[in-house]
Parts: structure tokens; sequence; C-alpha cells
């Protein structure tokens, strides 16, 4: 029988990459469930290409359009975000695949879990805002989490062998992003356009922008410690320009493991879908003779505060990585649009993180009751 997949976000950087991966293994995977926010011409086209039961458009001013175009289809179509919830009650999805951008994620990946669904995550934030909640969820439901982030999915294959020996550190790397080297005075005037041409990785607009700032990398961090129980002091970032080695993890006796390839989301795709296997790819091979250097230096938290201001809401807890999130979207939106500085991204989160008092959310919706309030002050 083949293992049904539930793609959430199918029309992003991740969502297409994963069909692509998808394709290779016709035997092995069908697709159960597509959504995505708004492309929703891509979103028929994938329908009509890999046949899905189920396609839902969250953005419901795109409904009759899709619906329309898929009369033919033997698929049923919805809109909405409820509609997307509802739908991890289906009992013929094996594995939902979460590409969903920011805290949009968090609802039905949370509802994922609630319903016994292994979950494939590429959304970040959704451990970011609320990682106590679904670390819980997953042990009260005996469902796991299989990171697709690169330095995760990394850090899990260093794991795989190794259960009950103590993680000592675990080491994320950093490509240091477009503007590395850089100073503070110099970031002052960095464009939007020269913030999306990431070096090494070809991502969203979202995370590129985050990885120019440093905060993909803290978000990072968040989602390491509550994926790998592990104390914020022994996650550590190290920037390693050439983005082969994709992290590490030193275990009590002082040895390190480390995961390389070469820079392509898609073989992080393929092993937390194919997961606990591992199934040939004909993705291009990493050669030790095309890198014959690799270097490494410590993160610059002077000129790219976003990484602080991370560490530092984790170790408050609470909502405050929700707060730090929240701004961080909402400030990211503004650069893309031209509307504020590269350097005034970390000031508005600092801003919102100072402005806002602590507290403990205790539901999904609690949460989300958090980011909304922050947005609504910036
Ligand atoms: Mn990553």
């Amino acid at each position: 029988m083949k293992r049904r997949i539930a793609i959430l976000g199918s029309t992003g950087s991740m969502g297409t990459q994963a069909l692509q991966v998808i394709n290779q293994f016709p035997d092995i995977f069908e697709v159960e469930l597509l959504s995505a926010y708004s492309n929703s011409d891509l979103l028929i086209q994938q329908a009509q290409k890999y046949k899905p039961n189920v396609v839902i458009i969250i953005d419901e001013t795109h409904y009759q359009k899709v619906k329309n175009a898929l009369a033919q289809e033997d698929c049923k179509v919805f809109a909405g975000m409820k509609s997307l919830i509802d739908c991890m009650t289906m009992n013929s999805i094996d594995m939902a695949l979460s590409c969903i951008v920011g805290i949009a994620g968090l609802a039905p990946a949370f509802a994922a879990l609630e319903n016994e669904i292994p979950l494939a995550l590429a959304n970040k934030e959704t451990l970011v805002v609320a990682g106590e909640l679904m670390i819980q969820k997953t042990k009260e439901k005996q469902v796991p989490i299989i990171p697709v982030d690169s330095e995760h999915s990394a850090i899990f294959q260093c794991l795989m062998g190794e259960q009950g020996n103590e993680i000592e550190k675990l080491i994320l790397t950093a490509s240091g992003g477009p503007f590395r080297g850089k100073t503070t005075a110099e970031l002052k005037k960095v464009t939007c356009e020269q913030a999306l041409k990431h070096p090494n990785w070809n991502m969203g607009n979202k995370i590129t922008i985050d990885s120019a700032t440093l905060m993909n990398k803290g978000l990072e961090v968040i989602e390491a410690k509550w994926l790998f129980n592990i104390d914020l002091d022994r996650v550590e970032v190290i920037v390693h320009p050439q983005s082969i080695i994709h992290s590490l993890v030193q275990f009590a006796d002082g040895s390190v493991k480390a995961q390389l390839g070469l820079p392509d989301m898609k073989l992080p795709i393929q092993y937390a879908l194919t997961f606990p296997k591992r199934l040939e790819s004909l993705f291009p091979r990493f050669s030790f003779a095309d890198y014959p250097t690799f270097t490494f230096e410590k993160p610059d938290f002077n000129a790219f505060p976003c990484l602080s201001l991370a560490y530092h809401a984790s170790r408050e807890g609470g909502n405050k990585p929700c707060v730090l999130n929240a701004a961080n979207e909402v400030a990211v939106a503004k650069f893309l649009k031209g509307e504020i500085k590269f350097t005034d991204i970390p000031k508005m989160i600092e801003n919102a993180l100072t402005n806002t008092p602590f507290a403990q959310p205790k539901t999904v919706g609690e949460y989300l009751e958090v980011d909304k309030g922050v947005r609504y002050k910036l």
C-alpha cells in the first residue's frame, strides 16, 4: 500500500520541491491532500497532475475558481483554514508534510498530531511559537514529528542509533547569509534585492530574509531545543559558508557526528518522507574534490542582533517566542515592501518583546491571540 501524503502549503518553495520528490516515487507515495494559501493557478495544476482526494484553498476568494477548474476531477474542493484543520481528521492521511510559512501553520500541524497523523515539519515557526504544546501532544498521542529543516534533519540523522546516549552539544551550521562580514553601518544601507540573493540555498522570500538577518538561525535554535529536548545553553551556532555540513552532534564522550550533502532541500524532504528508510535518489552527489576548503567562524551577534533576541526570548519562555515570531513576520513583510530598513527589523522585534508583558498561553487559540495582539500594535 502506498504512503498517502497530505501537503500543507503545496505551492511554495518547499511544497513544490516536496512534489518533485513524490514524483520520483510513484509506487511509494500518493498525494491525498493539497492545500495552498492563494496561488490558485498552481494549486489547480498540481491537483490535475497528482490527483489528490482533497484540495483546499485557504483564501476563500479563490474558491469558486478552483472548484470550477477541478469540476471534472474526482476530488473534493474546500476553502478556508477551518476546512484544512477539519481535514486533519481524515483517516486516509498517513503523513502530513507542513510547508506552510509562519504561524499560519500552527493550528493545522497541531490538528494533525491531535489526530495521530505523523508530521513531517518544514514549518519551524510552529515549534518556535508553541513547541511545548506540540511536544506534549507528540508524547500524549505517541506520534512523531520528523524534521524537514535541513539542520534538524541532519541532527535527527546523526542521532539514529544513539538512543540513551547523552548529547553534550548540538551545533547548528549557518551559511551566514548574503551579508556575512558586514558591519552594522553597512547593513543600514542594504536593499531588499540584495537580501533576497542567498549564496547557497534556493528558498522562499520570508526564510531568505530570515537567513540574511540570522533570525532564521535563531528560530532554528528554538526549534532544536524542542525537537531534541535539550537545554538552550547546549545549542550552538557556527557559521559555515559552504553549507555542506548541515549540522553536528557532540556526544558525552566528545565525539562529534555530522551530516553532509549538497545544499538541496529535496534531500531532507525525501528523508522525512521515506524515514526510516533511505531510497536511491537522483540528486547530484557531493564531492570533496569540488570543496577543498571548509571554513568556520563565530556568528557576529552585534551586527546580527536577531540571533541574540531569539536566545533571549526562548530563555524567557511563555508568550515571548510567540511575540518574537509575530514581530519578525510583520517586520520581514514590511522590509519586503520597502517600508523599513534592514536594520529596523531587529529594532521592531526588540520593541515588541519589551512592550509585551510575560504571559503563559496554554492552548493553540491563546497563542494565536498573542500573535494577533502583537500584529495589531505594529
Ligand atoms: Mn534550515
